[in-house]
This record gives structure tokens, sequence and C-alpha cells, in this order.
């Protein structure tokens, strides 16, 4: 009984939101549409860069989380053609919450994403263009391990790399952090002041 109940919720607010949607499709948030009885009130962070491993946090009004027999929570973005981006993990924790792992493709398309909740046999909450893919960070020196950002784990790269014939960095550039077109102690000196003693940031063109 409790689950017909979900169910004839759900429909009433799915119904809603879609008479909600006809009467207002200049409204820009899918959460401000007419005020339907149930809907993805925020979606926390509600951007990222292509390529960006994160956990967004969702959150419900009137909605009933986890109470289908699966919880898909995807971004969709209806272009020239449909792309979707899939969670990679879903962790309900009430009706109104949860948390979702994506993956952000480094070639997944920029711009706005509508995010979809879908309870499987139950039916789909959505925020209209609640979502913002971002272009790629780019690379910079001082990212000598290649993942993005700029940390102890590149100072025990590059420490490795000096001093210990570890794995070459890719490129070898951005291990030149101080610019001077060599990669040696000092730039080990350098990362060290950089990330423990409030030194410069790595150079900006140690590609060049
Ligand atoms: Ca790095
Ligand atoms: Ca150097």
């Amino acid at each position: 009984m409790k689950r017909l109940g979900i169910m004839l919720c759900i429909a009433a607010c799915v119904a809603s939101a879609a008479i909600a949607q006809t009467k207002s499709s200049e409204a820009p948030d899918g959460a401000s549409q007419g005020d339907p009885l149930c809907f993805i009130s925020s979606v926390v962070p509600d951007s990222a860069h292509q390529g960006d491993d994160l956990w967004v946090a969702i959150t419900g009004t009137g909605t009933y989380f986890a109470q289908g027999s699966g919880t898909i929570v995807s971004f969709f973005q209806q272009g020239s053609s449909t792309y979707t981006i899939t969670a990679a993990e879903v962790n309900p924790t009430s009706y109104h919450d949860l948390t979702a792992h994506f993956l952000i493709p480094s070639n997944a398309l920029l711009g706005l994403y509508d995010v979809k909740v879908e309870e499987v046999g139950i039916g789909t909450y959505s925020m209209s263009d609640g979502f913002t893919v971002l272009e790629g960070m780019q690379p910079e020196c001082g990212d000598v391990n290649g993942d993005g950002n700029i940390d102890p784990a590149d100072l025990t790269f590059l420490i490795n790399f000096v001093f210990l014939q570890g794995p070459i960095p890719d490129p070898i550039e951005f291990a030149d952090v101080d610019c001077d077109g060599k990669i040696n102690l000092l730039d080990v000196v350098y990362m060290v002041r950089y990330l423990f003693r409030g030194g410069p940031a790595p150079c900006a063109d140690c590609l060049q």
C-alpha cells in the first residue's frame, strides 16, 4: 500500500510538473516552474569542468528518493542530439537527499544540463538547466604527475624524478617549475616553498 501511495504521489507530481512546465515554458529553472508538488530543489555544486571527478548533493522537495527498484541520477542535454552523463554511484540518505558520484568525461558537451533522478519503476524527478559543464582545466606547470591539480603529490613525483630515477613527468617541462630551462634541486626547493611556505606559484610558461 505504501508503494502504491508513493507511486500515486509521484504520478501526481509528474503530471503537475508537466502542466506547470507547459504553462510557463519560458521559466529558466524547472524548480520554479509553477510550483509543482515535488521537484529537485537544489544541486550542489551546480557546475564542474570536463574531466572532473566529483560528488553532487541533490535535494528534493516532496520527493521519495530510493523508493523505486533503483535510483539513477543523470545530467541530460538536448541539443542536435541527446547527451547523457550518468552517475557512477548514488547514495540516497533520505526521501529528500542523495549524493551522486559523477565522472565528467573530458569530451563532455559544454553547457547546461537538466538534472534527473529516476526512481526505476515509479517516475522521474527533474530540474531544468540545473547543472553546467565547463571547459576542462588546462594542464599547467607544476602539475608534475599530470592529475590536474598542483599538490604535495607533485612534489613527491618531482623528488622521485630528480633524485631517485623515478618516472619521467609528461610533459617533462611541467617539472621545470621555476622556468629556468632545467629540472633540478632548485625546482624541488621552489615547490616546497610554494606548497608549504607561501612562496610564488609555479611559473606559467614552462613549455616555452
Ligand atoms: Ca598534480
Ligand atoms: Ca627549473
